[in-house]
């Protein structure tokens, strides 16, 4: 089953919107597999954003990504890389679509409150990156159980 790394980014925790961004992806039907409150250190950032190496923003986006607490998940489902793209919206926050966390939710392309993996490979890199294999759960859903 495909994984992806999800995070609510510092903006996203001081905003209060772990909760709501939490809800919308377990209602569209994925399964939370390993969640976590995170200091994220300067090393774990550059790692994270290697492919940003260089580019005028990146000294920024480190700085902001490690301010303060971010919410680190790993979520499964059938397609969840791409889905949750869609989900997320837009990097610049002009161009997301109403309906998506950064269309409703974010006025900044600098703080858009939450980072989803672009690929699958991305997403094996970034879970080892803040995830151990003990820290994540894998279990099967039995609904009928408890309703
Ligand atoms: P993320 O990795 O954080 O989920 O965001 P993303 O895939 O939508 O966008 P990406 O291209 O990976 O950029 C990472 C973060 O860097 C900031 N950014 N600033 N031109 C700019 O000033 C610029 N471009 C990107 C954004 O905060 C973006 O989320
Ligand atoms: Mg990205």
């Amino acid at each position: 089953m495909e994984r992806s790394f999800l995070m609510v980014k510092p903006d996203g925790v001081q905003r209060g919107f772990i909760g709501e961004i939490v809800k919308r992806f377990e209602q569209k039907g994925f399964q939370l597999v390993g969640a976590k409150l995170i200091q994220i250190t300067k090393e774990q950032a550059e790692l994270h954003y290697a492919e940003h190496t260089g580019k005028d923003f990146f000294e920024r986006l480190v700085t902001f990504i490690t301010s303060g607490p971010a919410f680190a998940m790993v979520w499964e489902g059938d397609q969840v890389v791409a889905l949750s793209r869609i989900m997320i919206g837009k990097t610049n926050s002009m161009d997301a679509a109403p309906g998506t966390i950064r269309g409703d939710f974010a006025v900044h392309t600098n703080f858009n409150l939450i980072h989803g993996s672009d690929s699958l490979e991305s997403a094996q890199r970034e879970i080892a990156n803040f995830f151990s294999e003990q820290e994540l759960v894998s279990y099967s859903k039995s609904i009928q159980t408890w309703i």
